[in-house]
């Protein structure tokens, strides 16, 4: 089994580098962090390398200040990439890997790429949290109270706080052993959803005024333009809080997001209700990712991806 090997090389190897994936959230880092406790724990020597700095709403996570960016040399013999179902998703971090370098690729992404040598897949894990907390379980390591937030916040998230059909009794059972350290939990939620920038909100109501009804009625999609991507400021995921608001719209099976990053470049953000299968559409247009969260990258103009997205879509809700 793939968790027996991944624990074996942890077991045979000293020197690790742990890394996630690009636009760090709270799974990668909450994973990251507990992964690195846990060797650490073992007795290894153990980097976080991230291209990415730590969003300012995951800045209360236990232990953040020891992650590095991959600048200069990093001493390690096994590369461990965490919630990421591609290796080009570590972005520059992966340019540290080089010759005869173990690559453990631990995830719970549908998509993975299988980049490891050795690969921990569980496309039914909530999250890879989930995951990092089995694996605490099968070494029988005692979980501390700041491995417990890590592990908490991760799970939380990655479970659309435990609203998203990933959530297991599983899931609830390891949440139930967290909760053991009376985890300020309000305190967690009030950071993570509850500390958006006016400026933001502000650009919030602008995209939910471009929300549009499909002629099917039951495709809802949004534009966050250039002239609302210029005005951002902040570092903060509009794109998860925008979307999130449209799939309470009744009726919503299929929610798509157009942020026109560049003028011929338009990032496509897809979240399904009632079972249709985002993933599904997005690999059509080169992209992936679950089944009810998945996005692509389209080289063409606004309107032309519009078309081309909304008319594919229309075709497999049929
Ligand atoms: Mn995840």
């Amino acid at each position: 089994m793939s968790l027996e090997k991944i624990i074996k090389a942890i077991k045979e190897n000293s020197k690790f580098l742990i890394t996630s994936h690009i636009n760090l959230e709270a799974d990668a880092l909450g994973s990251e962090l507990a992964m690195a406790e846990l060797l650490k724990d073992e007795k290894k020597q153990v980097v976080i390398v991230n291209e990415d700095k730590v969003p300012r709403e995951y800045l209360f996570l236990p232990g953040r200040r020891k992650i590095k960016q991959p600048k200069g040399n990093f001493d390690f013999d096994v590369f461990v990439v965490l919630d990421c179902s591609d290796l080009n998703r570590c972005g520059k971090v992966k340019d540290l890997i080089t010759k005869g370098k173990l690559i453990l690729n631990i995830d719970h992404h549908r998509a993975n790429k299988r980049f490891g040598q050795i690969n921990w897949l569980e496309p039914d894990s909530s999250s890879c949290c989930e995951m990092i907390y089995k694996l605490y379980k099968e070494l029988n390591k005692p979980i501390k109270r700041d491995v417990a937030v890590l592990l908490y916040t991760g799970i939380l998230t990655d479970t659309g706080s435990f609203r998203y059909p990933n959530t297991t009794k599983f899931t609830h059972r390891a949440i139930s052993e967290l909760l053991q350290f009376k985890l300020p939990i309000s305190d967690i939620y009030y950071r993570i959803y509850e500390s958006i920038p006016y400026s933001d909100v502000k650009l919030i109501s602008q995209i939910l005024f471009s929300l549009e009804k499909d002629i099917s009625g039951e495709i809802f999609y949004l534009v966050m333009n250039r002239e609302i991507l210029k005005k951002k400021r902040s570092h903060y995921d509009l794109t998860e809080n925008v979307l999130n608001f449209a799939r309470s719209i009744r009726g919503a099976k299929l929610i798509i997001l157009f942020k026109e990053i560049h003028p011929k470049e338009i990032r496509v953000n897809l979240r399904s209700k009632e079972g249709f299968d985002v993933a599904r559409l997005a690999r059509f247009f080169g992209g992936g990712g679950h089944r009810t969260a998945a996005g692509c990258t389209i080289n063409k103009e606004l309107e032309v991806a519009k078309n081309l997205v909304l008319k594919k879509a229309r075709e497999l809700l049929r």
